[in-house]
């Protein structure tokens, strides 16, 4: 074994030396797995003990008691610095200063148009209409035909319709949804279809697409007084007052007769001499509106001699322009952010 204090004085330089370039925690355990291990310099040399002459050994078992447990201090002393540096560094990068307030999320807000939808079809299924929907592709039968529109009628002029391949066409009005739904459930029918729809047409007051609530009902002895009723209860409701309507004579294929609801200007409620949203009249066209013809009945295939109904249609763009107060329609399509918030209601 040769002179202990030899051996004793090189494993210590060499651990000292060793030691000093271990920086971090995983390097220390392995100094001491080096040193210390079951196969360590320093336990080597504790197995060697016995066989030491008597008179050596106690001295020998002395030296190298106390070098292991030198080196037991410093790698202790050591590994404990840098697992504080360690968990120090983590701190540092994991910091959250819990009493700073949330970053908040922007809050949606339902689009104008969406608003309307929902609140017409609140009004109509509060007095007891069904909701129904259709494809917003149709055929011509369903947006044309069936609605006692024919081949040549201009409603179908180029100039309006978009038609599409294999004879469809992307529906020019709800209407289609209200032949669908008289083949589908028959008579009595109370109906709304809310929905978009689509032209070629845009301008100030025109997009290609904008958005219909038509309606229907299909009952035995059924009067314009019952639809005058329902379209009045409706404005009044959906412009929060009282409102004097009144009615013209007009045409649509699909009703007989046909008549168009105008009520007081919203903004101006019609005082002399008229305002910008009025055009200077007084009045506000806000529905189209009569009683079913027969031939659509019939197209429904409910039978006309027993049955007849009212139907109404209304643009709901135009609704909310009334009710927002703006004077052009393109605004509802620009996704302009700053102007959806400040007319959103958030729900
Ligand atoms: C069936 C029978 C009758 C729906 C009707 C109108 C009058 C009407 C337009 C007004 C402006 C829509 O927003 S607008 O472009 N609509 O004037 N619509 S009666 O009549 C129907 C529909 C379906 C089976």
């Amino acid at each position: 074994m040769g002179d202990i204090h030899d051996d004793v004085s090189r494993i210590e330089a060499l651990f000292r030396s060793v030691l000093s370039t271990a920086d971090s925690v995983e390097a220390l355990q392995g100094v001491r797995v080096r040193f210390l291990g079951k196969k360590g310099e320093v336990t080597s040399l504790l197995k060697q003990l016995g066989s030491l002459p008597d008179d050596e050994r106690p001295e020998a078992g002395r030296v190298l008691n106390e070098l292991r447990d030198s080196m037991e201090r410093s790698l202790a002393e050591k590994t404990r610095q840098y697992a504080g540096a360690q968990v120090t560094a983590r701190e540092r990068e994991e910091w959250i200063d819990v009493t700073l307030p949330g970053r908040g999320r922007p809050w949606g807000a339902f689009h104008p148009v969406a608003q309307v939808t929902q609140e017409a079809i609140d009004i109509f299924v509060s007095m007891g209409f069904s909701v129904a929907y259709g494809p917003e592709v149709e055929d011509d039968f369903h947006n044309f035909e069936g609605l006692n529109i024919p081949p040549h009628h201009p409603a179908r002029d180029m100039q309006d319709t978009f038609y599409l391949e294999n004879g469809l066409l992307l529906r020019t009005h709800t209407s289609p949804v209200e032949v669908r739904s008289m083949r589908k459930w028959g008579a009595p029918l109370r109906i709304i279809v809310p929905g978009k729809v689509f032209r070629r047409d845009s301008d100030q007051t025109h997009t290609p697409m904008f958005h219909q609530l038509e309606g229907l009902l299909v009952d035995e002895n059924i009067s314009l007084a019952h639809l005058k009723g329902c379209l009045e209860a409706f404005v009044n409701r959906i412009f929060g007052r009282p409102l004097k309507a009144r009615y013209r004579g007009s045409y649509f294929p699909f009703t007989e007769p046909s008549i168009e609801m105008d009520v007081e200007c919203v903004a101006c409620s019609g005082r002399d001499p008229g305002c910008r949203i009025c055009k200077g009249t007084g009045w506000l066209e806000i529905s189209g509106l009569g009683m079913t013809h027969p031939n659509v009945i019939r197209a429904g295939g409910i039978d006309p001699v027993r049955y007849n109904g009212f139907a109404w249609g209304m643009g709901l763009d135009r609704i909310a322009m009334l009710k927002y107060g703006l004077n052009d329609l393109r605004v509802f399509f620009e996704g302009d952010l700053a102007f959806l918030n400040s007319k959103g209601e958030r729900r």
